[in-house]
Formats: structure tokens, C-alpha cells, sequence
């Protein structure tokens, strides 16, 4: 194995109070597992608005934040970070379009929702960004190292 797991792509991924309470952990979970992404953390949290805030900073001066930020902290939020060879770019791919109207069948919003305030997932939009967010949702301790067998997957 030439990839080190501390120089492995790292993304967030959170499925909102939507997602969550419609029963979809299982389901959006899965789509990344068996791409062949490994969860390096995970866990379940109802955040305040201002974490929510604080997450969605970049999105501040939009009309929508303020009913945004109210949603996010309304419900559990699952929050997770998938390891793997371009998973940031590829974890947007299996998400789908931000408007689920215009996400594409056999994406987690095409398949899976209706409308652009219940979209019922998040993923970071670059290595920046999830760096950042990353750092918002988790403690350096709550990452996890191990070997998978999905790292044959790559090489
Ligand atoms: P996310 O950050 O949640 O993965 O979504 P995204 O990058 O695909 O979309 P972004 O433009 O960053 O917007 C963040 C979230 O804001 C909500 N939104 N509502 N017109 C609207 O009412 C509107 N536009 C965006 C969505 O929940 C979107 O995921």
C-alpha cells in the first residue's frame, strides 16, 4: 500500500435533520461504503444554531441562511468523514446537484429528495473547505486510522 492514511484524502459528509429523520442513514451511508470510501469518524449531534452558523459562514449574505441555520440545528445532524482517493470531488458526484429538481437519478438527492431546502445532505466542495469543516465538526481524536480492504480497491 503506497497511500498512507494521514496523506489520504479526507471530506465531510453530514446528512441533515431531514435525512436523518426520514430514515436514511442506512441508505446514504451504504452508497459511500460500497463505492469503496472508508468512514474515518462518525457521529450524531443536534448542533446550535450558532455551530450551524458557523458551518454555513461562506453562506451568510444569502437570502436563505437564516432558514438554513434554523433547519440544521432543528434536528440531528449525522456527521461523518470519508477517507479515499478523490472523495471530495467524487463524494459531491454520488450527493447530486445542490437542487434535487436538477440532481440526476442515481444520486443520493436525485433518488432521494424534492426540494432545495430538504436536500438531506451535505458534502465539503473542496480540499479547503473540507479541511475547515472537518476541523468544525471533529477532534484530531475522534479520526480514526485503520487499514480496509476497500484501500485494494485503489491500488
Ligand atoms: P451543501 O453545502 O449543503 O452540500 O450544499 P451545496 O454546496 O450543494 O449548496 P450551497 O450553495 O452551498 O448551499 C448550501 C445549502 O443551502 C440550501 N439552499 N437553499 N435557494 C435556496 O433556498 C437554497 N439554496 C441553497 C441547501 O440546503 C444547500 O444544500
Amino acid at each position: 500500500q503506497e497511500a498512507h492514511a494521514a496523506e489520504m484524502e479526507r471530506t465531510f459528509i453530514a446528512i441533515k435533520p431531514d435525512g436523518v429523520q426520514r430514515g436514511l442513514i442506512s441508505e446514504i451511508v451504504s452508497r459511500f461504503e460500497r463505492k469503496g470510501f472508508k468512514l474515518v469518524a462518525i457521529k450524531i449531534v443536534i448542533p446550535s444554531k450558532d455551530f450551524a452558523e458557523r458551518h454555513y459562514h461562506d453562506l451568510k449574505e444569502r437570502p436563505f441562511f437564516n432558514g438554513l441555520c434554523d433547519f440544521l440545528s432543528s434536528g440531528p445532524v449525522l456527521a461523518m468523514v470519508w477517507e479515499g482517493e478523490g472523495v471530495i470531488k467524487y463524494g459531491r458526484k454520488l450527493i447530486g446537484a445542490t437542487d434535487p429538481q436538477k440532481s440526476e437519478p442515481g444520486t443520493i438527492r436525485g433518488d432521494l429528495a424534492v426540494v432545495v431546502g430538504r436536500n438531506i445532505i451535505h458534502g465539503s466542495d473542496g480540499p479547503e473547505t473540507a479541511k475547515d469543516e472537518i476541523n468544525l465538526w471533529f477532534k484530531p481524536e475522534e479520526l480514526v486510522n485503520y487499514t480496509s480492504n476497500a484501500e485494494n480497491i485503489f491500488h
